[in-house]
Protein backbone atom coordinates (compact mmCIF):
# COMPACT_ATOMS: atom_id res chain seq x y z
CA UNK A 1 0.00 0.00 0.00
CA UNK A 2 1.41 3.62 -0.95
CA UNK A 3 0.99 6.37 1.34
CA UNK A 4 -0.66 9.65 0.06
CA UNK A 5 2.23 12.07 -0.52
CA UNK A 6 5.23 9.57 0.56
CA UNK A 7 8.25 10.16 -1.37
CA UNK A 8 10.09 7.01 0.27
CA UNK A 9 9.31 3.58 1.28
CA UNK A 10 7.62 3.38 4.55
CA UNK A 11 8.09 -0.18 5.38
CA UNK A 12 11.96 -0.36 5.33
CA UNK A 13 14.76 0.76 7.97
CA UNK A 14 17.29 3.18 6.92
CA UNK A 15 20.67 2.26 7.29
CA UNK A 16 24.14 3.22 6.16
CA UNK A 17 22.31 5.42 3.83
CA UNK A 18 20.08 2.96 2.43
CA UNK A 19 16.72 1.82 2.44
CA UNK A 20 16.74 -2.32 3.37
CA UNK A 21 13.84 -4.86 4.20
CA UNK A 22 14.30 -5.61 7.89
CA UNK A 23 16.17 -8.57 9.00
CA UNK A 24 12.93 -10.94 9.72
CA UNK A 25 10.76 -9.16 6.86
CA UNK A 26 8.13 -8.07 9.76
CA UNK A 27 6.08 -5.25 9.51
CA UNK A 28 3.60 -3.25 11.84
CA UNK A 29 0.22 -1.29 10.91
CA UNK A 30 0.37 2.61 10.41
CA UNK A 31 -3.00 3.56 12.15
CA UNK A 32 -4.58 6.85 11.25
CA UNK A 33 -6.00 8.14 14.73
CA UNK A 34 -8.58 10.21 12.88
CA UNK A 35 -10.26 8.01 11.58
CA UNK A 36 -8.52 4.31 13.12
CA UNK A 37 -8.33 3.03 9.30
CA UNK A 38 -5.18 1.28 8.50
CA UNK A 39 -3.22 3.44 6.40
CA UNK A 40 -0.30 1.44 5.47
CA UNK A 41 3.16 -0.41 7.51
CA UNK A 42 6.61 0.56 8.54
CA UNK A 43 8.98 -2.02 9.26
CA UNK A 44 9.01 -4.05 12.48
CA UNK A 45 13.11 -3.59 13.19
CA UNK A 46 14.47 -6.14 15.35
CA UNK A 47 17.79 -7.04 17.05
CA UNK A 48 19.65 -7.28 13.93
CA UNK A 49 18.62 -4.41 12.36
CA UNK A 50 19.66 -2.62 15.20
CA UNK A 51 23.36 -4.17 15.09
CA UNK A 52 23.68 -3.60 11.41
CA UNK A 53 22.62 0.44 12.29
CA UNK A 54 25.15 0.24 15.04
CA UNK A 55 27.88 -1.11 12.55
CA UNK A 56 26.97 1.76 9.73
CA UNK A 57 27.06 4.51 12.28
CA UNK A 58 30.01 3.18 14.18
CA UNK A 59 32.03 2.54 10.29
CA UNK A 60 30.63 5.92 9.67
CA UNK A 61 32.06 7.69 13.06
CA UNK A 62 35.57 5.98 12.48
CA UNK A 63 35.58 6.94 8.83
CA UNK A 64 34.98 10.18 6.90
CA UNK A 65 32.18 11.85 9.28
CA UNK A 66 34.80 11.49 12.23
CA UNK A 67 36.95 13.72 9.67
CA UNK A 68 34.29 16.15 8.94
CA UNK A 69 35.02 19.75 10.09
CA UNK A 70 32.41 21.55 12.37
CA UNK A 71 31.86 23.80 10.11
CA UNK A 72 30.91 21.16 7.43
CA UNK A 73 28.78 19.54 10.20
CA UNK A 74 26.83 22.85 10.71
CA UNK A 75 26.24 23.28 6.37
CA UNK A 76 25.01 19.58 6.27
CA UNK A 77 22.45 20.65 9.14
CA UNK A 78 20.97 23.62 7.10
CA UNK A 79 21.18 21.82 4.20
CA UNK A 80 18.81 19.23 6.23
CA UNK A 81 17.01 22.28 7.12
CA UNK A 82 16.21 23.46 4.31
CA UNK A 83 15.15 20.38 2.45
CA UNK A 84 12.72 19.86 5.14
CA UNK A 85 11.03 23.10 4.43
CA UNK A 86 10.69 22.02 1.13
CA UNK A 87 8.83 19.14 1.92
CA UNK A 88 6.81 21.01 4.94
CA UNK A 89 3.63 20.60 3.08
CA UNK A 90 4.23 16.70 2.83
CA UNK A 91 5.49 16.26 6.05
CA UNK A 92 2.61 18.31 7.70
CA UNK A 93 0.61 16.25 5.98
CA UNK A 94 2.39 12.90 6.88
CA UNK A 95 2.15 14.05 10.44
CA UNK A 96 -1.33 14.79 10.72
CA UNK A 97 -2.13 11.31 9.26
CA UNK A 98 -0.22 9.71 11.61
CA UNK A 99 -0.79 11.36 15.03
CA UNK A 100 -3.91 12.81 14.54
CA UNK A 101 -2.44 16.76 14.64
CA UNK A 102 -4.65 19.16 13.64
CA UNK A 103 -2.49 20.26 10.20
CA UNK A 104 -1.51 23.51 12.12
CA UNK A 105 0.17 22.17 14.98
CA UNK A 106 1.57 19.41 12.41
CA UNK A 107 2.99 22.36 10.21
CA UNK A 108 4.32 24.37 13.32
CA UNK A 109 5.98 20.75 13.83
CA UNK A 110 8.10 21.37 10.74
CA UNK A 111 9.06 24.69 11.38
CA UNK A 112 10.65 23.54 14.35
CA UNK A 113 12.03 20.81 13.02
CA UNK A 114 13.73 23.38 10.64
CA UNK A 115 14.51 26.07 13.45
CA UNK A 116 16.35 22.82 15.14
CA UNK A 117 18.86 21.91 12.28
CA UNK A 118 19.25 26.40 11.86
CA UNK A 119 20.31 26.43 15.47
CA UNK A 120 22.61 23.47 16.03
CA UNK A 121 23.77 24.05 12.09
CA UNK A 122 24.84 27.55 13.34
CA UNK A 123 26.69 26.45 16.76
CA UNK A 124 28.59 23.45 15.73
CA UNK A 125 31.50 26.17 14.92
CA UNK A 126 31.21 27.75 18.32
CA UNK A 127 32.02 25.19 20.71
CA UNK A 128 35.01 25.19 21.76
CA UNK A 129 37.52 23.82 25.39
CA UNK A 130 39.13 26.37 27.22
CA UNK A 131 43.02 27.10 28.39
CA UNK A 132 43.58 26.22 32.28
CA UNK A 133 45.91 28.27 34.03
CA UNK A 134 48.13 25.53 35.46
CA UNK A 135 51.53 24.99 36.91
CA UNK A 136 54.76 26.84 35.88
CA UNK A 137 55.82 24.52 32.51
CA UNK A 138 52.56 23.16 31.54
CA UNK A 139 49.78 23.93 28.93
CA UNK A 140 46.41 22.61 30.04
CA UNK A 141 43.39 22.63 27.71
CA UNK A 142 40.26 20.80 27.59
CA UNK A 143 39.12 19.50 24.00
CA UNK A 144 35.29 18.92 23.53
CA UNK A 145 34.84 15.51 21.42
CA UNK A 146 31.93 13.57 20.17
CA UNK A 147 30.50 10.75 22.35
CA UNK A 148 30.94 8.79 19.26
CA UNK A 149 27.58 6.68 18.24
CA UNK A 150 24.46 8.22 19.97
CA UNK A 151 20.99 6.37 20.67
CA UNK A 152 17.63 8.09 20.37
CA UNK A 153 14.13 6.88 21.27
CA UNK A 154 11.98 8.91 20.08
CA UNK A 155 7.93 8.90 21.31
CA UNK A 156 4.80 9.34 19.00
CA UNK A 157 3.87 12.98 20.26
CA UNK A 158 6.20 15.39 18.88
CA UNK A 159 8.11 12.92 16.53
CA UNK A 160 9.35 15.97 14.61
CA UNK A 161 10.28 18.22 16.92
CA UNK A 162 12.25 15.47 19.54
CA UNK A 163 13.59 14.19 16.39
CA UNK A 164 15.58 17.51 15.33
CA UNK A 165 16.76 18.12 19.17
CA UNK A 166 18.04 15.11 19.29
CA UNK A 167 19.54 15.02 15.41
CA UNK A 168 20.55 18.31 15.65
CA UNK A 169 22.77 18.45 18.77
CA UNK A 170 24.05 14.76 18.18
CA UNK A 171 25.36 15.44 14.33
CA UNK A 172 26.56 19.39 15.39
CA UNK A 173 28.80 18.01 17.68
CA UNK A 174 29.92 15.06 15.21
CA UNK A 175 28.40 12.15 16.66
CA UNK A 176 26.50 9.49 14.22
CA UNK A 177 23.45 8.49 15.16
CA UNK A 178 21.11 5.66 15.59
CA UNK A 179 16.89 5.94 16.00
CA UNK A 180 14.58 4.23 16.89
CA UNK A 181 10.87 6.26 16.09
CA UNK A 182 7.63 5.54 17.98
CA UNK A 183 5.81 2.23 16.97
CA UNK A 184 2.76 4.64 16.42
CA UNK A 185 4.37 7.53 14.63
CA UNK A 186 7.25 6.82 12.24
CA UNK A 187 6.53 8.49 9.28
CA UNK A 188 8.50 11.52 9.39
CA UNK A 189 11.72 10.02 10.60
CA UNK A 190 11.30 7.78 7.42
CA UNK A 191 11.30 10.91 5.61
CA UNK A 192 14.10 12.64 7.41
CA UNK A 193 15.96 9.55 6.29
CA UNK A 194 15.15 10.11 2.90
CA UNK A 195 16.21 13.67 3.30
CA UNK A 196 19.18 13.04 4.98
CA UNK A 197 20.08 11.32 1.49
CA UNK A 198 18.78 13.66 -0.28
CA UNK A 199 21.33 16.33 0.57
CA UNK A 200 23.91 13.95 0.85
CA UNK A 201 24.39 13.12 4.68
CA UNK A 202 27.56 10.93 4.65
CA UNK A 203 26.08 6.97 5.14
CA UNK A 204 26.12 5.76 8.01
CA UNK A 205 25.67 9.11 9.98
CA UNK A 206 21.86 9.16 9.98
CA UNK A 207 19.98 5.58 10.70
CA UNK A 208 16.53 4.94 11.35
CA UNK A 209 15.17 1.70 12.56
CA UNK A 210 11.13 1.36 13.58
CA UNK A 211 9.98 -0.86 15.54
CA UNK A 212 8.40 -2.14 18.62
CA UNK A 213 9.70 -0.83 22.08
CA UNK A 214 10.42 -3.68 23.79
CA UNK A 215 12.43 -5.09 20.36
CA UNK A 216 13.97 -2.56 18.82
CA UNK A 217 14.31 -0.09 21.50
CA UNK A 218 15.57 -2.54 24.08
CA UNK A 219 18.16 -3.71 21.58
CA UNK A 220 19.24 -0.02 20.86
CA UNK A 221 19.62 0.89 24.24
CA UNK A 222 21.46 -2.56 25.54
CA UNK A 223 24.04 -2.47 22.68
CA UNK A 224 27.30 -2.91 24.00
CA UNK A 225 28.77 -0.05 21.35
CA UNK A 226 26.39 2.64 21.96
CA UNK A 227 28.01 5.41 23.59
CA UNK A 228 25.70 8.10 24.44
CA UNK A 229 21.31 6.96 24.63
CA UNK A 230 18.74 9.87 24.66
CA UNK A 231 14.97 8.96 25.79
CA UNK A 232 12.00 10.66 25.30
CA UNK A 233 8.37 8.92 26.81
CA UNK A 234 7.08 7.03 30.02
CA UNK A 235 8.61 7.02 33.64
CA UNK A 236 8.46 2.96 33.80
CA UNK A 237 10.45 2.75 30.31
CA UNK A 238 12.70 5.26 31.32
CA UNK A 239 13.76 3.33 34.23
CA UNK A 240 14.32 0.80 31.81
CA UNK A 241 16.97 2.66 29.32
CA UNK A 242 18.44 4.02 32.80
CA UNK A 243 19.13 0.22 33.83
CA UNK A 244 20.46 -0.76 30.58
CA UNK A 245 22.14 2.57 30.17
CA UNK A 246 24.42 1.63 34.05
CA UNK A 247 24.89 -2.18 32.40
CA UNK A 248 27.20 -0.52 29.44
CA UNK A 249 27.92 2.56 31.57
CA UNK A 250 26.94 5.16 29.45
CA UNK A 251 25.41 8.86 30.32
CA UNK A 252 21.68 8.65 29.12
CA UNK A 253 19.51 11.70 29.44
CA UNK A 254 16.00 11.74 30.10
CA UNK A 255 12.93 13.57 29.41
CA UNK A 256 9.80 11.53 31.03
CA UNK A 257 6.79 13.80 31.04
CA UNK A 258 5.49 15.94 34.16
CA UNK A 259 2.54 17.31 35.70
CA UNK A 260 3.19 21.08 35.07
CA UNK A 261 1.50 23.86 37.45
CA UNK A 262 0.89 27.55 36.51
CA UNK A 263 0.44 29.67 39.39
CA UNK A 264 -2.26 32.49 39.09
CA UNK A 265 -2.45 34.98 41.23
CA UNK A 266 -4.70 37.69 42.51
CA UNK A 267 -3.04 40.59 40.41
CA UNK A 268 -2.94 38.08 37.58
CA UNK A 269 -3.67 39.99 34.11
CA UNK A 270 -6.20 37.76 33.31
CA UNK A 271 -6.57 39.15 29.49
CA UNK A 272 -3.16 38.42 28.92
CA UNK A 273 -3.01 35.10 31.00
CA UNK A 274 -6.20 33.31 29.45
CA UNK A 275 -4.88 31.69 26.34
CA UNK A 276 -1.56 30.65 28.31
CA UNK A 277 -3.90 29.18 30.96
CA UNK A 278 -5.75 26.97 28.04
CA UNK A 279 -3.67 26.67 25.15
CA UNK A 280 -0.97 24.49 26.33
CA UNK A 281 -3.28 22.40 28.60
CA UNK A 282 -4.89 20.97 25.61
CA UNK A 283 -2.33 21.69 22.89
CA UNK A 284 -1.86 18.56 20.69
CA UNK A 285 -5.28 16.51 22.87
CA UNK A 286 -2.93 17.09 25.89
CA UNK A 287 -0.36 14.82 24.51
CA UNK A 288 2.52 16.89 25.55
CA UNK A 289 5.27 16.45 28.19
CA UNK A 290 4.92 19.54 29.47
CA UNK A 291 1.30 20.09 29.34
CA UNK A 292 -0.19 22.38 31.88
CA UNK A 293 -2.30 20.22 33.45
CA UNK A 294 -2.47 22.14 36.87
CA UNK A 295 -4.03 25.34 37.38
CA UNK A 296 -3.29 26.61 40.36
CA UNK A 297 -4.99 29.58 41.40
CA UNK A 298 -5.39 32.37 44.49
CA UNK A 299 -8.35 32.71 45.79
CA UNK A 300 -9.25 36.37 45.15
CA UNK A 301 -9.60 35.40 41.68
CA UNK A 302 -10.48 31.55 41.65
CA UNK A 303 -14.12 32.09 40.49
CA UNK A 304 -13.54 34.39 37.31
CA UNK A 305 -10.34 32.44 36.38
CA UNK A 306 -12.60 29.23 36.42
CA UNK A 307 -15.30 30.69 34.65
CA UNK A 308 -13.35 31.95 31.92
CA UNK A 309 -11.40 29.35 31.17
CA UNK A 310 -14.83 27.51 31.19
CA UNK A 311 -16.04 29.47 28.81
CA UNK A 312 -13.32 28.58 26.24
CA UNK A 313 -13.49 25.07 26.94
CA UNK A 314 -17.08 25.14 26.06
CA UNK A 315 -16.13 26.74 22.93
CA UNK A 316 -13.34 24.34 21.88
CA UNK A 317 -14.09 22.10 18.77
CA UNK A 318 -12.18 18.17 18.48
CA UNK A 319 -12.44 16.31 15.28
CA UNK A 320 -10.12 14.99 12.17
CA UNK A 321 -6.62 16.26 11.88
CA UNK A 322 -7.03 16.94 8.68
CA UNK A 323 -10.49 19.20 9.10
CA UNK A 324 -7.56 21.27 11.59
CA UNK A 325 -10.07 21.70 14.71
CA UNK A 326 -8.73 23.13 17.86
CA UNK A 327 -8.02 19.65 19.02
CA UNK A 328 -7.31 16.48 17.46
CA UNK A 329 -7.95 12.44 18.38
CA UNK A 330 -5.76 10.73 20.62
CA UNK A 331 -2.78 8.58 19.13
CA UNK A 332 -4.50 4.96 19.50
CA UNK A 333 -7.29 3.52 21.34
CA UNK A 334 -4.72 2.61 24.34
CA UNK A 335 -4.32 5.98 25.05
CA UNK A 336 -7.72 6.69 25.05
CA UNK A 337 -9.08 3.83 27.20
CA UNK A 338 -6.36 5.33 29.72
CA UNK A 339 -7.02 8.65 29.60
CA UNK A 340 -10.82 7.61 29.72
CA UNK A 341 -10.18 5.23 32.62
CA UNK A 342 -8.31 8.35 34.76
CA UNK A 343 -10.90 10.63 33.90
CA UNK A 344 -13.42 8.05 34.90
CA UNK A 345 -12.17 8.65 38.78
CA UNK A 346 -12.67 12.31 39.12
CA UNK A 347 -14.02 12.90 42.22
CA UNK A 348 -17.26 15.03 40.44
CA UNK A 349 -18.18 15.98 36.83
CA UNK A 350 -15.87 18.48 34.98
CA UNK A 351 -17.26 22.24 35.17
CA UNK A 352 -16.99 22.43 31.29
CA UNK A 353 -16.11 19.79 28.21
CA UNK A 354 -15.46 20.49 24.68
CA UNK A 355 -16.96 19.15 21.37
CA UNK A 356 -16.53 16.43 18.97
CA UNK A 357 -17.64 18.00 15.85
CA UNK A 358 -20.21 15.95 13.57
CA UNK A 359 -17.77 14.60 11.46
CA UNK A 360 -15.43 13.00 13.82
CA UNK A 361 -15.68 9.15 12.96
CA UNK A 362 -16.47 7.33 15.90
CA UNK A 363 -13.52 4.99 15.03
CA UNK A 364 -11.57 8.18 15.58
CA UNK A 365 -9.94 7.99 18.61
CA UNK A 366 -11.50 11.70 20.18
CA UNK A 367 -11.70 12.16 23.72
CA UNK A 368 -13.81 15.63 24.51
CA UNK A 369 -11.74 17.78 26.67
CA UNK A 370 -12.44 18.43 30.27
CA UNK A 371 -12.37 21.07 32.86
CA UNK A 372 -12.65 19.65 36.35
CA UNK A 373 -12.38 22.42 39.18
CA UNK A 374 -11.82 22.43 43.13
CA UNK A 375 -9.82 19.59 42.59
CA UNK A 376 -7.81 18.06 45.83
CA UNK A 377 -4.11 18.30 45.24
CA UNK A 378 -3.45 14.88 46.37
CA UNK A 379 -6.07 13.45 44.16
CA UNK A 380 -4.65 10.73 41.54
CA UNK A 381 -5.68 13.07 38.57
CA UNK A 382 -4.08 15.90 40.07
CA UNK A 383 -0.76 14.14 40.95
CA UNK A 384 -0.17 11.88 37.57
CA UNK A 385 0.58 12.91 33.75
CA UNK A 386 -2.58 12.22 32.41
CA UNK A 387 -1.72 12.54 28.78
CA UNK A 388 -5.28 13.55 27.44
CA UNK A 389 -7.00 17.01 27.19
CA UNK A 390 -7.53 17.64 30.79
CA UNK A 391 -6.80 20.11 33.13
CA UNK A 392 -7.27 20.21 37.22
CA UNK A 393 -7.87 23.87 38.56
CA UNK A 394 -6.46 23.84 42.29
CA UNK A 395 -7.33 26.89 44.79
CA UNK A 396 -4.89 28.52 47.14
CA UNK A 397 -4.66 30.63 49.47
CA UNK A 398 -0.68 31.79 49.52
CA UNK A 399 2.56 31.73 48.53
CA UNK A 400 3.99 29.48 50.64
CA UNK A 401 0.77 26.89 49.80
CA UNK A 402 0.91 27.52 46.09
CA UNK A 403 4.41 26.13 46.35
CA UNK A 404 3.42 23.81 48.29
CA UNK A 405 0.82 22.12 45.82
CA UNK A 406 3.53 23.00 43.12
CA UNK A 407 5.92 20.80 44.34
CA UNK A 408 4.24 18.82 45.67
CA UNK A 409 4.09 15.72 42.79
CA UNK A 410 6.86 13.19 41.19
CA UNK A 411 7.52 15.58 38.51
CA UNK A 412 9.66 18.44 37.77
CA UNK A 413 9.87 19.73 34.11
CA UNK A 414 7.65 23.49 33.21
CA UNK A 415 5.93 25.85 35.41
CA UNK A 416 4.60 29.16 35.28
CA UNK A 417 3.76 32.38 37.40
CA UNK A 418 1.33 34.69 36.62
CA UNK A 419 2.01 37.61 38.62
CA UNK A 420 2.58 41.42 38.54
CA UNK A 421 4.62 41.89 41.68
CA UNK A 422 8.43 41.87 40.33
CA UNK A 423 9.87 40.59 44.11
CA UNK A 424 7.11 38.15 43.84
CA UNK A 425 8.48 36.51 40.50
CA UNK A 426 11.74 36.30 41.35
CA UNK A 427 11.45 34.40 44.88
CA UNK A 428 8.96 31.85 43.15
CA UNK A 429 11.15 31.02 39.95
CA UNK A 430 13.92 30.32 42.58
CA UNK A 431 11.35 27.89 45.17
CA UNK A 432 10.22 26.16 42.25
CA UNK A 433 11.46 22.90 41.71
CA UNK A 434 11.11 22.18 37.71
CA UNK A 435 13.52 22.64 34.72
CA UNK A 436 12.01 25.50 33.42
CA UNK A 437 10.12 28.68 34.85
CA UNK A 438 8.67 30.50 32.81
CA UNK A 439 7.17 33.91 34.21
CA UNK A 440 3.80 35.88 32.66
CA UNK A 441 4.22 33.36 29.62
CA UNK A 442 3.87 29.85 28.94
CA UNK A 443 6.68 28.19 26.87
CA UNK A 444 7.68 30.95 25.54
CA UNK A 445 6.27 29.39 21.77
CA UNK A 446 8.69 26.73 22.30
CA UNK A 447 11.82 28.56 22.09
CA UNK A 448 14.75 26.07 20.66
CA UNK A 449 17.42 28.06 22.31
CA UNK A 450 16.01 27.13 25.86
CA UNK A 451 17.41 24.75 27.88
CA UNK A 452 14.92 22.06 28.72
CA UNK A 453 14.85 18.55 31.05
CA UNK A 454 12.83 17.59 34.18
CA UNK A 455 13.64 17.18 38.04
CA UNK A 456 12.47 14.69 39.94
CA UNK A 457 10.92 11.76 37.82
CA UNK A 458 10.60 14.09 35.07
CA UNK A 459 14.22 13.10 34.25
CA UNK A 460 17.57 14.33 33.93
CA UNK A 461 19.69 15.69 31.30
CA UNK A 462 19.12 18.50 28.82
CA UNK A 463 18.13 19.01 25.62
CA UNK A 464 17.65 21.94 23.04
CA UNK A 465 19.68 25.37 23.39
CA UNK A 466 23.43 25.03 23.82
CA UNK A 467 23.26 23.35 26.98
CA UNK A 468 22.15 20.09 24.69
CA UNK A 469 25.48 20.33 22.78
CA UNK A 470 27.48 19.92 25.97
CA UNK A 471 25.44 16.72 26.93
CA UNK A 472 26.22 15.42 23.07
CA UNK A 473 29.93 15.79 23.59
CA UNK A 474 32.59 14.94 26.41
CA UNK A 475 35.66 16.78 27.48
CA UNK A 476 39.30 15.83 27.18
CA UNK A 477 41.94 17.44 29.68
CA UNK A 478 45.03 18.02 27.80
CA UNK A 479 48.36 18.82 30.55
CA UNK A 480 51.58 19.51 28.24
CA UNK A 481 54.81 19.65 29.83
CA UNK A 482 57.06 22.05 28.60
CA UNK A 483 59.63 23.37 31.24
O1 LIG B 1 5.46 5.33 26.29
P1 LIG B 1 6.82 4.53 26.17
P2 LIG B 1 4.01 5.03 25.66
C1 LIG B 1 4.01 9.06 28.71
C2 LIG B 1 2.54 9.45 28.69
C3 LIG B 1 1.88 8.26 28.04
C4 LIG B 1 2.73 7.13 28.60
C5 LIG B 1 2.72 5.85 27.79
O2 LIG B 1 2.08 9.62 30.00
O3 LIG B 1 0.54 8.11 28.42
O4 LIG B 1 4.04 7.65 28.61
O5 LIG B 1 3.13 6.09 26.42
C6 LIG B 1 10.02 3.18 23.26
N1 LIG B 1 13.37 0.04 25.60
N2 LIG B 1 4.74 9.64 27.60
O6 LIG B 1 3.55 3.66 26.00
O7 LIG B 1 6.57 3.08 26.28
C7 LIG B 1 8.75 3.20 22.44
O8 LIG B 1 8.87 2.32 21.32
C8 LIG B 1 13.60 1.08 24.78
C9 LIG B 1 5.37 10.91 27.86
O9 LIG B 1 4.05 5.34 24.23
O10 LIG B 1 7.76 5.14 27.12
C10 LIG B 1 8.66 4.66 22.06
O11 LIG B 1 9.54 4.91 20.97
N3 LIG B 1 12.61 1.82 24.24
C11 LIG B 1 6.38 11.24 26.84
C12 LIG B 1 9.18 5.36 23.33
O12 LIG B 1 9.94 4.37 24.03
C13 LIG B 1 11.34 1.49 24.55
C14 LIG B 1 6.06 10.89 25.44
C15 LIG B 1 8.09 5.88 24.26
O13 LIG B 1 7.29 4.80 24.66
C16 LIG B 1 11.04 0.41 25.41
C17 LIG B 1 5.40 9.61 25.32
C18 LIG B 1 12.13 -0.33 25.94
N4 LIG B 1 11.94 -1.38 26.77
C19 LIG B 1 4.74 9.05 26.38
N5 LIG B 1 9.69 0.34 25.55
C20 LIG B 1 6.99 12.61 26.98
N6 LIG B 1 7.96 12.72 27.89
O14 LIG B 1 6.68 13.53 26.25
C21 LIG B 1 9.16 1.33 24.80
N7 LIG B 1 10.15 2.03 24.17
Amino acid sequence: MTIERTWYPTDKCFINGDWVDPANAATLPIENPSTGETIGSIARGSEEDIHQAVLAARGAYEGEWGHTSAVERGRLLTAIGNMVLEHADDLAFLEACDVGKPLSQARADVKALARYMEFYAGAADKMHGETIPFMDGYTVYTLREPHGVTGHIVPWNYPMQILGRNIGAALAMGNACVLKPAEDASLTALAIAEIAKEVDVPSGVINVVPGLGNEAGAALTSHPDINHISFTGSVPTGEMVQAAASKNVVPVVLELGGKSPQLVFDDVDLDKALPFLVGPGIQNAGQTCSAASRILIQKGVYGTVCEAMAERYSNLKVGPAIEDHDVGPLISAKQKRIVDGMMNQAPHAPIAEGNIVESAPSSGHYVSPKLFADMPPDHLLSQNEIFGPVQCLIPFEDEEEAIAIANGTQFGLVSSIWTENGARQMRLARKLRSGQVFVNNYGAGGGVELPFGGMGKSGHGREKGFEALYGMSTLKTVAVKHD
